[in-house]
């Protein structure tokens, strides 16, 4: 049975440590080309961040999804409640959890029995949802889990034994190259058994235009975004990057519908984390973030190949954004 988490319960199962944060800077920087991953976007100053640019103009994905959520709320739950049994409502990467307020409020308000799981990566998020929700929401049962989406996701079963309802929302599958969201998505799969569903929000390919401009911002949030990974580095890891020696370098291609993120270096320079010494060359690059968009025959595709059947699509206004249901088959 699932219940509320403390925050020593909280301290418990949190699974990122500086050291895997070390080793994966360390192996990003020193590999050619320069990567580094953008899962380590969202400390406490990244999250702000996001919010920043979930709220600016051009970024469309979240609002195109909260426009699902609330004009077609009673549609999604009814799908997810299904047959009235108790269920989990597990939420992967569960952010500020705006939008699946909105469907948390209707399964409340239609006394569906079910518990609220949000796993996130960012503990300052967890904490914040742990302790806000219960008063936005009263009579909510949720259990914040912070960690890796799979090591939470076997941590969520091994608490209750109730059907799953596992909601990724956000397109936080674009995230990943194609790929790999569909390694991704057979993963998923084998954590899950017969019945259990999904709730996937996927960002669409349209207007190359409109892609570009959500990830290059007149506002520059996109650039300071990705720049906070450097100043992360330089808090938590004693780097010295000079952010003013960066810019920010966004693009889409509409053949494969993959908006990549960069930074660049604007000098030769050698910037120091810890005892280790990195090397730019001027122009040089390092690989951030990739934001893959995809058509609606791709993303059932991908879901019949992971095991899952497509069961509903909900589109907003304009079809830029999809929440897709799966069953697991
Ligand atoms: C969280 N994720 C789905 C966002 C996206 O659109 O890829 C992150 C982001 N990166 C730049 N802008 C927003």
């Amino acid at each position: 049975m699932a219940s509320t988490t403390t925050a020593t319960q909280q301290a418990s199962v949190n699974t990122i440590t500086d050291e895997q944060f070390y080793k994966d800077v360390m192996a990003g920087l020193t590999a050619n080309p320069k990567r580094l991953d953008s899962k380590y976007f969202y400390d406490a100053q990244g999250d702000k961040l996001f919010q920043e640019l979930m709220n600016c103009e051009e970024y469309y994905p979240t609002k195109c999804e909260m426009e699902i959520f609330t004009s077609q709320t009673a549609e999604i739950c009814k799908a997810i409640i299904a047959d009235g049994d108790a269920f989990d409502l597990i939420e992967l990467g569960a952010g500020d959890a705006t939008k699946s307020t909105q469907l948390l409020k209707y399964l409340i308000d239609n006394k569906a029995d079910f518990s609220y799981l949000p796993i996130d990566i960012s503990e300052n998020v967890i904490s914040y949802l742990n302790i806000t929700l219960p008063v936005t929401l009263p009579g909510i049962k949720i259990t914040g889990l912070n960690g890796e989406y799979f090591d939470m996701l076997k941590k969520a079963a091994s608490i209750s034994n109730k059907r799953k309802v596992v909601m990724f929302l956000g397109s936080n599958v674009g995230n990943m190259p194609v790929a790999v969201a569909q390694g991704f998505c057979k993963e998923l799969r084998n954590n899950l058994s017969e019945g259990d569903m999904m709730l996937v929000g996927v960002d669409l390919k349209k207007n190359p235009k409109t892609v570009l401009a959500a990830y290059n911002d007149k506002g520059g949030i996109t650039k300071r975004f990705n720049l906070n990974l450097l100043e992360r580095i330089n808090r938590e890891l004693y780097g010295d990057f000079n952010t003013d020696h960066f810019d920010h370098y966004a693009t889409y291609d509409p053949e494969t519908g993959s908006c990549k993120s960069y930074l660049i270096s604007l000098t030769d320079q050698k910037v120091k984390i810890g005892d280790e010494t990195i090397s730019f060359i001027k122009d040089e690059y390092i690989y951030m973030e990739i934001s893959q968009k995809y058509a609606v025959k791709q993303i059932n595709d991908m879901a019949e190949g992971a095991g899952f059947k497509p069961l509903n699509q909900f589109f907003d206004n304009k079809k830029w954004f999809v929440d897709n249901i799966w069953t697991a088959e």
